[in-house]
């Protein structure tokens, strides 16, 4: 099994879809290992995207991940990683699949929604960065048998 970090940002939790998000990452047999509203101080918000900071639109994504709660969460799976992204769809919503959380919920790159963890690696790193190792639940899921051969 493979964990990876999932992040419902500001501009969907203002838009009141944070069920419907959480909907579809359950629906699709990811099971939920962790969740949280929070506001994200300056400082994790930078060491989250440190890989962008030479990015002109760093210092605007910064701002608008800090700009209201976010909904951080632990998801679990077997390629829990690539099956994430696949669901959340392409970084700019204007081009991301329909079918897809960025594809029918977005229309903007500096709006789209949802981070998700882009390696196995930075999802390791995401996850120790978000949650404390007690806020992560270990439990037996019930579907298992009914989602995998
Ligand atoms: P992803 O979130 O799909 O992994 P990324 O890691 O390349 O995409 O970029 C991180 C976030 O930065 C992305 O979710 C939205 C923002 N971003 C990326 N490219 C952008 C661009 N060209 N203009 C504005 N914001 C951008
Ligand atoms: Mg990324």
């Amino acid at each position: 099994m493979e964990r990876t970090f999932l992040m419902i940002k500001p501009d969907a939790v203002q838009r009141n879809l944070v069920g419907e998000i959480i909907s579809r990452v359950e629906r699709k047999g990811l099971k939920l290992v962790a969740g949280k509203l929070m506001s994200v101080p300056k400082s994790l918000a930078e060491e989250h995207y440190g890989e962008h900071k030479d990015k002109p639109f760093y210092n605007s994504l910064i701002d608008f991940i800090t700009s209201a709660p976010v909904f951080a969460m632990v998801v679990e799976a077997e390629d829990a990683v690539s099956i994430s992204r696949h669901i959340i769809g392409t970084t700019n919503p204007a081009e991301a699949a329909p079918g897809t959380i960025r594809g029918d919920l977005g229309l903007t790159v500096g709006r789209n929604i949802i981070h998700g963890s882009d390696s196995v690696e930075s999802a390791k790193k995401e996850i120790n960065l978000w949650f404390k190792e007690d806020e992560l639940a270990d439990y037996e899921g019930n579907s298992e048998n009914w989602l995998y051969e």
